[in-house]
């Protein structure tokens, strides 16, 4: 088959998955693969697999349009790509713009190509649900050949949201890169004095509450002779106000700012606890990706979260904002070793069994060609 990817190709969760797919179905199941976007796949870099393609849309920038054009100009180059590369299926991330420009790609090709939409979480809970956007958004799910939902949350939400149209959606899970996400990839020896690294990765943006972060950090230090270290990864509008969160409690000197990093496998397999604390979350990729490094994970019991993650079993959840919880079950982690090592293992094993990367591209497999 000859397959177009869409996604937003920059760091975050919908473009790596977006990525992943195309690589696998590439790599290990011999499909022409076109990513199409405004920028490549971050990881395509390392990859020179013949049958992975990136196409770049040209945007004009021409002074009357008060916003560059992009969604018009993926339509048109997107029919171009139809026409001439005879694309069979047409696989959409984030539902705007690219479901849309998908299907009305297909409308001006004149080509009767197959266009799967997979909703990944903001696109339709803030973006999607905006009632600006709302009947675009609605056209999109009805006239998507298949639509899928990266949790039964976002599933359910989009239903309520929009109610029920004539496309069932279908749930299909991430996964993780085994070979890009594994428990032997850390870069360095954890350190000697037994300081032990606590660790957040996101986009500091208001719905990863990251200052909830600092005070549950701030509340774990002050209970334990421990010593301690946070790691951030990723940066963001709220990084300031972290800063200025840490120098107010005093443990500004314990707190490390990485800013973003990549590849971050051999970062997050340094960790002893990866902290998430958003608001909201349609899956958390995160989460997945310190399972399957053997870190243990504390969470949120928001969300998709909760599918990923059973508390007590194979990671720990709390209630948004409770920082005393999340600071208890963290510590219990740091402390109690036949917890820590139990939590670890069974976290690995989900993400081989229920977040078997081989059995969701097989399901993506099924519906490209259904
Ligand atoms: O808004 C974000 O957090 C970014 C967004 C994205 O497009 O990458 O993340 C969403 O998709 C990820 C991949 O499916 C999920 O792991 C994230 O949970 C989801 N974010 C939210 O729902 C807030």
């Amino acid at each position: 088959m000859r397959i177009a990817i869409l996604s937003y190709h920059k760091i975050g969760g919908s473009g790596i998955v977006a990525y992943e797919i195309g690589r696998v179905m590439a790599e290990e199941r011999g499909h022409e693969v076109h990513f199409v976007g405004l920028e490549p796949p971050f990881r395509l870099k390392e990859n020179n697999s013949k049958n992975l393609n990136f196409h770049k849309v040209w945007v004009s920038d021409y002074p009357v349009f008060n916003y560059p054009p992009y969604a018009l100009a993926l339509v048109s180059q997107l029919a171009e790509l139809i026409r001439d590369c005879g694309i069979d299926v047409i696989h959409s991330h984030y539902a705007l713009p690219h479901a849309i420009a998908a299907i009305m790609a297909r409308e001006v090709a004149k080509k009767n190509v197959r266009c799967i939409t997979t909703l990944h979480g903001t696109d339709i809970t803030i973006v999607g649900a905006h009632p600006a956007m709302k009947m675009i958004t609605c056209y999109a799910l009805e006239k998507s050949d298949v639509v899928t939902a990266v949790s039964d949350f976002l599933k359910k939400e989009t239903e309520r949201i929009f109610g029920v149209c004539s496309n069932e959606i279908r749930r299909v899970y991430n996964f993780v890169n085994p070979n890009t996400f594994h428990p032997e990839i850390k870069s360095r020896k954890k350190d000697e004095s037994g300081k032990k690294v606590i660790m957040h990765i996101s986009n500091l943006r208001p719905v990863k509450r990251p200052l909830d972060v600092i005070r549950i950090f701030h509340k774990i230090f002050t209970k334990t002779e421990i010593p301690l270290e946070l790691w951030i990864i990723g940066d963001g509008p709220l990084k300031s106000e972290m800063v200025s969160l840490a120098e107010e409690l005093s443990i500004r000197p314990y707190i490390k700012f990485l800013g973003v990093k990549h590849p971050v496998g051999p970062l997050i397999a340094q960790a002893d606890i990866i902290l998430i604390s958003s608001l909201t979350e349609s899956f958390g990729l995160a989460a997945l990706e310190a399972m399957a490094c053997k870190v243990p994970v504390v969470a949120t019991r928001t969300g998709g979260l909760p599918e990923v993650i059973e508390d007590g079993i194979s990671g720990m959840l709390f209630d948004v904002g409770d920082i005393d919880v999340a600071a208890d079950k963290s510590l219990q982690l740091l402390t109690n070793k036949k917890l820590n090592s139990c939590i670890k293992k069974e976290g690995l094993h989900v993400v081989s069994k229920k977040f078997n990367y081989r059995a969701i591209v097989d399901e993506y497999e099924t519906l490209y060609k259904a």
